[in-house]
């Protein structure tokens, strides 16, 4: 995963819960570089792993931490450059998750080691749509249900997000989302 990931996880731990424990965590998991290089490629392993020694040392479920880092990265990456991008990626809920797809388009032309999941979206009603996410990773469908939530923030909608199907090998995970 880029380091971009492991970036935005380091900084929602140190505003939320201080240095102290990043500096904890860190160790935890033996990363002994000064920092993460946003547009380098990590081994996934060592996300899964900053989450795993996140949920032990703060206490938390991962399913937990996954989905507040989810939310936490719609902000995130709109304050560390890409806040144009995800402009033109849509103005609203539905719009903007249509265009997921393009948006990762876009990034893998620059940085071709992106391993974007795939997204697509049923339209139910005016204000409900199913998501279907399809990843190459396992067990970031919590993730997801943040991504959701901030995306209802950004978009100043209060969402309900019920996840309808659980995939199982290889699967896909289907969200069900209305405002
Ligand atoms: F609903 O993999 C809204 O490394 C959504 O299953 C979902 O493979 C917004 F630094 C720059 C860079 C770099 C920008 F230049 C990434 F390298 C990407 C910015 C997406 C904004 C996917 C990150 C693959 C890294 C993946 C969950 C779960 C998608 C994370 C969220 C907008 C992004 O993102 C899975 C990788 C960006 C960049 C966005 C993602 C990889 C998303 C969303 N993904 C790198």
């Amino acid at each position: 995963m880029y380091g971009m990931v492991n970036k935005a996880i380091q900084d929602l731990v140190t505003s939320k819960f201080g240095e102290d424990k990043w500096i904890t965590i860190k160790e935890k998991v033996g990363f002994e570089d000064d920092f993460f290089i946003s547009m380098q490629s990590y081994p996934d392993e060592l996300t899964y792993n900053l989450v795993g020694a996140a949920s032990e040392v703060l206490k938390m479920d991962s399913g937990a931490i996954l989905e507040a880092f989810g939310e936490y990265w719609i902000l995130y990456t709109a304050e560390e450059g890409y806040g144009e991008m995800l402009a033109l990626s849509g103005s609203s809920l539905p719009q903007f998750l249509g265009n997921l797809n393009m948006l990762h388009e876009r990034i893998t032309h620059i940085m071709p080691n992106l391993k974007p999941p795939k997204f697509s979206v049923k339209e139910i009603t005016e204000n409900h749509v199913e998501l279907t996410y399809e990843s190459d990773r396992e067990g970031l469908a919590p993730m997801v249900v943040g991504l959701l939530k901030g995306l209802g923030t950004r978009f100043e909608k209060k969402c309900k997000i019920e996840q309808i199907v659980t995939r199982d090998k290889e699967g896909v995970d289907v969200f069900s989302v209305s405002w």
